[in-house]
């Protein structure tokens, strides 16, 4: 079969700064990485995304880039990058980098053209507007760390636009200068043999020109409607895949675009109209989350999860391309949302590790994952480090909530709780991610218990090991990335039962998201096999082929939970 690279393919996500360092400065860092490759080749991975490396003021870890041809310090060098990309050549994994270009450091030499006068031919590479008529911001719109999406810039007596921290300012995607160079460093990036890009907020980039208020009840963060899927977005993405993408063999293109409809997707990832591979599906990771308030949680139940599996094959699968995801460092760890009791965690760890191999798209691991590791929470408010949480933590207590009130909801909610460092050993109290005090803290010891890498890369029973064996399987079976998907039992609140089915073979997957045993009822469902699967034990998950097959192999290992 001549199909793209990707398709048969599962990504791993590496956070550079919390997966190893090597120099003893607490920071990991490429060399870091360098020394882990065995790892991944043992875990089996075919495509590393690596979070941003560029030279940065690092007031958002990185995406926010002041110099997008150099490797920032703290991760080493330019060599060290290209031994790093060379050694995972070496071992047949490939390697996608993050491209951030929704916009740049304010320290970027084109933001300081920019601001340093009116007439600047890089001005126009940002968004400048006006103040209104009482002096205050052009509009309504709230950036994603909830304060004014505007800054004001003294000396011009405007404003400009970022919609994340003041420190990133927005690129002027209608600037075709702008445009060009950021082409001509995207084919220098390719040029030295990378393999393709992450693209971060990437459908952000096309705003509404009008740059109108967002009604007063929008949702969170107001505005968003007039920057999302923009009015010149397909057009950009296709200029931009034609000068850069299309020049080089095999480039592999996962766009970060929230909020989209299963239409948008289409439009985003149909090979066809040549824009981006695929999209990462976004709502798995959203489960547990109060729509309306980022810092807020709210119960969920599977039935949430069987709705967006079913709407993303209906509405996607066969037309475009999407990953799937359950943890990234945007977000605490799914884990104590999802499936909370501790005493099931290991099994509930292989059950989440199923459900992502098993359902219709690309699985991208976000380190740690593959360990079973909880979301952390840190001490006190110090010990965090995003500046949106501690924004956030500022904004609580204005609003009347207590310190404890407002450390409550960090603790569920705060993106740094899936970036501790990974623990690799316990050869000391850093768990071989250091040798020093690193920048964030580690959970405690006692959480980190059979957590570790050196703990479980030998053993059969371990979630390392079970995430091996589910790429193992992917690998052996491309109907994990072909096959059709029909869903069973959609009413059910503790089952999410499957098939899937690849020429002449049919899969059939049971998972029981209860932590206690669960009889089926099959009748009105067309499994022929249904007396094979009547009855499952605790809270575990089970595999089976039709009973006449005599072919099990594969999924006969994996059936050992
Ligand atoms: O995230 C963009 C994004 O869509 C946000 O909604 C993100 O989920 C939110 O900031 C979480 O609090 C990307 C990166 O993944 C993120 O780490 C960066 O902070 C952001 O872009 C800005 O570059």
């Amino acid at each position: 079969m001549n199909a793209p690279s990707w398709k048969e393919s599962v990504i791993y996500q590496i956070y550079p700064q919390s997966f190893k360092d090597s120099n003893g400065d607490g920071w990991g860092d490429l060399q870091g990485i360098i020394s882990k490759i065995d790892y991944l080749v043992k875990l089996g991975v075919d495509i590393v995304w690596l979070g941003p490396v560029c030279e940065s003021p690092m007031v958002d870890n990185g995406y926010d880039i002041s110099d997008y041809q150099q490797i920032h310090p703290r991760y080493g060098t330019m060599e060290d990058f290209e031994q790093l990309l060379a050694k995972l050549h070496e071992n047949g994994i490939k390697l996608i980098m993050d491209l951030v270009i929704n916009h740049t450091s304010d320290e970027h030499p084109w933001f300081q053209q920019a601001i340093s006068s009116k007439d600047s031919p890089y001005r126009d590479y940002y968004i400048w507007k006006e103040p209104g008529a009482d002096g205050q911001e052009p509009n309504n719109w709230k950036s994603f760390l909830n304060e004014s999406a505007w800054t004001y810039d003294e000396p011009s007596g405007e404003y400009y636009l970022h919609l994340f921290d003041r420190k990133q300012p927005d690129l002027n995607w209608d600037n075709a200068h702008m445009r060009q160079e950021l082409y001509t460093m995207i084919r220098w990036w390719l040029d030295k043999g990378i393999d393709g890009f992450r693209l971060d907020a990437i459908n952000m980039i096309s705003k509404d020109p009008q740059l109108p208020d967002a009604p007063a009840d929008a949702p969170h963060p107001p505005g968003q409607e007039f920057y999302k899927n923009g009015p010149h977005i397909h057009e950009y993405l296709q200029e931009m895949h034609e000068q850069t993408f299309s020049r080089y063999p095999d480039v592999i293109t996962l766009g970060e675009a929230p909020s989209v409809t299963m239409n948008e997707v289409v439009r985003y990832t149909a090979p066809e109209r040549h824009e981006m591979d695929m999209v990462l599906a976004m709502d798995l990771i959203r489960i547990g989350k109060d729509p309306k308030d980022a810092w807020g949680s709210q119960e969920w139940s599977i039935r949430e999860l069987k709705k967006s599996v079913s709407d993303w094959y209906a509405g996607v699968f066969g037309k475009g391309g999407y990953a799937l995801y359950l943890s990234t460092h945007d977000h605490p760890r799914i884990m104590p949302d999802l499936l909370g009791a501790d005493e099931h965690e290991i099994t509930a760890a292989k059950l989440i590790a199923t459900f992502l191999h098993t359902i219709p798209g690309t699985p991208l691991i976000y380190q740690g994952e593959e360990l079973g590791l909880g979301n952390t929470t840190y001490n006190q408010i110090e010990d965090y480090r995003d500046a949106g949480t501690l924004a956030y933590y500022e904004q609580a207590l204005r609003e009347g909530l207590s310190s404890e009130q407002a450390l409550a909801r960090i603790h569920r909610r705060s993106r740094d709780g899936a970036r501790s460092p990974m623990p690799w050993d316990d050869s000391n109290e850093y768990a071989g991610f250091s040798t020093v005090e690193p920048w964030i803290h580690l959970p405690p010891a006692a959480k980190l218990e059979g957590k570790r890498v050196s703990e479980q890369e030998n053993h059969p029973d371990s979630v390392f090991y079970y995430y091996r064996q589910l790429i193992q399987m992917r690998k052996q079976n491309p109907m994990m990335s072909y096959g059709s998907f029909q869903l069973l039992l959609p009413e059910h609140e503790e089952i999410f039962a499957f098939t899937r089915e690849w020429e002449d073979e049919k899969w059939l997957v049971v998972l029981n998201f209860a932590d206690h045993e669960v009889n089926i009822d099959w009748s009105g469902e067309e499994v022929e096999w249904a007396d094979h699967m009547i009855k499952l034990h605790g809270n575990y998950t089970k595999f089976s082929r039709p009973v006449d097959r005599e072919d099990e192999h594969t999924m006969a290992e994996l059936q050992q939970l």
